[in-house]
């Protein structure tokens, strides 16, 4: 694999992290995977306070090199187990326990567990251009990589039953409608506008962002009893916070408030 499967730049607060290898449409292989499990964490350690996920070239990414695990079938098969466990779960726990919020900024193509890891973000701004496929029953397999727990969330039961179990592609304006994207513009316009919603959100309060990640998974899950306990611990975290403190002071004051992500 050559250098680079994944770019990392820090601008700013701002962390970037791009798919590249846009001659299979940023497909994955294993090390590619660790490269960007990698990238998720610098970010952290460097203190981003919001991060875009984006591909290079035309596409988002095609979800697994299939190129790259074709021999294995001459031996019995892939280890589906061991590319999950050890590829693209670790990339979706970091995803969805990340400290700061996540946008993908999907530009053509979005399928299999490409879109997966798109669908594991916090939010989605797609290119007119774009193209979400589930995949993964074309090639006569389940969804992974969370698609299963992120998708009928997005978008209703039915309605991803039927995006998998047809696996057309659905273009930009339809993913809109179905709530898959949040936002689609101009093809030459997404990093702008990417950026620029990153920017607006690594303004805000991050520790804020992140605990209502975790509050609104754990309420999928969970009671309405055991939800309004944990949102009283997760409040009385957030109202510990500079950020809280500050804003309620700042609004006391008739200002706008401010926040350092603390
Ligand atoms: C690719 C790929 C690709 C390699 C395009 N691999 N080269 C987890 C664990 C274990 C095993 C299995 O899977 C998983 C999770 C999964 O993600 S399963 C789903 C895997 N992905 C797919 O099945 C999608 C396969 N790709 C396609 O159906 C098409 O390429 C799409 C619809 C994505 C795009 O179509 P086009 O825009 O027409 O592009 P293309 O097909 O011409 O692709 C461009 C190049 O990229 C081409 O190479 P070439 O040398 O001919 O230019 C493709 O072979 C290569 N490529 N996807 N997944």
């Amino acid at each position: 694999m050559a250098a680079g499967a994944v770019l990392y730049e820090k601008r700013q607060d701002v962390a970037v992290v791009t798919l590249n290898r846009p001659e299979v449409l940023n497909a994955f292989t294993p090390a590619m995977l660790g490269e960007l499990s990698g990238a998720l964490g610098r970010a952290g350690d460097e203190g981003c306070r919001a991060l875009v996920l984006t591909g290079a070239g035309r596409g988002f990414s095609a979800g697994q090199d299939l190129d790259s695990i074709k021999d294995d079938y001459q031996r019995g098969g892939p280890d589906f187990v061991a590319l999950l466990r050890d590829g693209f779960h670790p990339v979706v726990r970091r995803l969805r326990e990340a400290p700061m919020p996540v946008l993908a900024a999907v530009i053509g193509v979005a399928a299999g567990a490409g879109l997966s890891l798109a669908l594991a973000c916090d939010t989605r701004i797609a290119a007119e251009n774009a193209r979400f496929t589930t995949a993964f029953t074309r090639i006569g397999l389940v969804p992974d990589s969370g698609m299963a727990y992120t998708l009928p969330r997005l978008v209703g039961m039915a309605r991803a039953s039927q995006l998998i179990a047809a696996a057309a592609p659905i273009d930009a304006a339809t993913a809109l409608q179905y709530g898959l994207v949040d936002r689609v513009v101009p093809a030459e316009k997404l990093m702008e506008e990417a950026l620029a919603q990153a920017e607006s959100l690594a303004r805000g309060p991050t520790r804020a962002f992140v605990l209502s990640r975790r509050l609104l998974d754990f309420a999928q899950e969970h009671s309405l009893e055991e939800t309004l306990v944990l949102e009283a611990q997760l409040q009385a975290e957030a109202g510990a916070t500079a950020d809280h403190r500050n804003a309620v002071a700042a609004f006391l004051r008739k200002e706008q408030a401010s926040f350092e992500g603390r």
